[in-house]
């Protein structure tokens, strides 16, 4: 299959560029594979194999920063209103998505950063980067073009899947799942349970197999675009799951007619902590129908027990950092809920954003990435 390298695609806007590096891009251009590793170092052509000290490197960056943009980035993820800008500079990687939600503050922007050489390009809609060790990779359908929200999920999972078999980053570690109005519709025809329809469609085998921590979240206006994007190591992680909740992809019938495809957390090769998008569920019930902070005292419970569960499989000491995304549905109630959160995680650095959660009587959700 022909690879499609940066050079190929429509040229950037005219912006000052705090990446510009185009080395790391030109080197797409030579791979054979859409996804061949960079070498490691330990000789030309010399395959060092996955390397397990190898740092995930993920930071927000809030608007104002004195700090400038890194120049060795795979992707960057901004949320909505905030121009993906870091020190007046438009920021610059290879990959780009902007989830179209609704910051609750000066959202910052999110950076995977790379440690060495990167490649980058395309493969069919899938855009890409990585270095030695991981990949970032993004996928945007937009629903009018594919039959809506089941078909485009479909359609995306198919095309993830068929990416990531061939790729040398075979293991998926994290995937996040941005769509309009995720609550639209009655009972099995929710789209939430459209999309989830379409995502096992689309993974088929893989459905059943290993699942990668996720989070599935709906914009609060329509843009169209479901969004995929996520992370994938050359050596797999482990999946955590939180013994106060039933697994989800063992839901009952009752959350709908697919159960959803993804674990609890993930503990990344290097101790990285990839926790899915946790919300106030015991069991497999949403607990605390229409009372926001007690759905979030529910939510620092399962976090609590996540971290627990980590720390059986693994000498998990405090993190060195931690990054949270703190997803509200109906955002009157901000100051309470950031104040709690701010007692409960003094030194993280936390996103407020509003959204919607895939159950209706869902009012929160919040998403962690803790740094070993
Ligand atoms: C839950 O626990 C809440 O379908 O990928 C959280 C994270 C949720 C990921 C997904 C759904 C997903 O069931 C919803």
């Amino acid at each position: 299959m022909p690879l499609n390298d940066c050079e190929n695609r429509p040229p950037r806007p005219a912006v000052a560029d705090c990446s510009a590096d185009p080395a790391p891009h030109r080197a797409a251009a030579s791979a054979s594979r859409p996804v061949a590793a960079a070498p490691c170092g330990a000789g030309i052509g010399t395959d060092a194999g996955p390397d397990a000290r190898a740092r995930i490197r993920v930071e927000y960056r809030w608007p104002g920063t004195s700090e400038p943009c890194p120049r060795d980035l795979l992707a960057a993820v901004s949320f909505g209103a905030s121009a993906a800008t870091v020190h007046g500079v438009a920021v610059q990687a290879p990959v780009t998505v902007d989830v179209h939600l609704t910051p609750l503050h000066d959202a910052p922007v999110e950076l995977w950063l790379a440690s060495g050489p990167v490649r980058a390009g395309s493969d069919g809609p899938v855009r890409y980067a990585h270095d030695a060790n991981f990949l970032f990779a993004a996928i945007e359908l937009d629903e009018r073009e594919h039959g809506g929200v089941r078909a485009s999920a479909e359609a995306a999972y198919v095309a993830i899947q068929r990416f990531q078999e061939r790729s040398d980053f075979a293991h998926p570690l994290r995937m996040w799942n941005y769509l309009d109005a995720i609550n639209d519709g009655a009972g099995d025809l929710e789209r939430y349970r459209q999309f989830c329809v379409g995502r096992a469609r689309g993974l088929g085998a893989a459905a059943h197999q290993r699942h990668p921590a996720a989070t599935a979240i709906g914009r609060q206006h329509g843009t169209h675009p479901l969004q995929v994007f996520w992370l994938a190591g050359r050596a797999p992680g482990l999946a955590i799951e939180n013994p106060r909740q039933v697994s989800a992809y063992h839901y009952p019938r009752a959350h709908g007619p697919v159960s959803p495809s993804f674990s609890r957390a993930t503990l990344a090769p290097d101790g990285t902590m990839l926790i899915s998008g946790t919300a106030s569920i015991v069991g497999h019930d949403s607990r605390h129908h229409d009372d926001t902070m007690e759905q979030l005292e529910e939510i620092l419970r399962n976090l609590a027990a996540l971290a627990q569960q980590a720390r059986v499989h693994r000498a998990f000491a405090r993190p060195s950092r931690e990054l949270l995304k703190v997803y509200v549905r109906e955002p009157a109630l901000m100051p309470q809920i950031a104040q709690r959160v701010r007692e409960e995680y003094p030194s993280a650095h936390v996103v407020f954003l509003a959204a919607d959660v895939c159950r209706r009587e869902l009012l929160l959700e919040i998403e962690a990435v803790y740094c070993p």
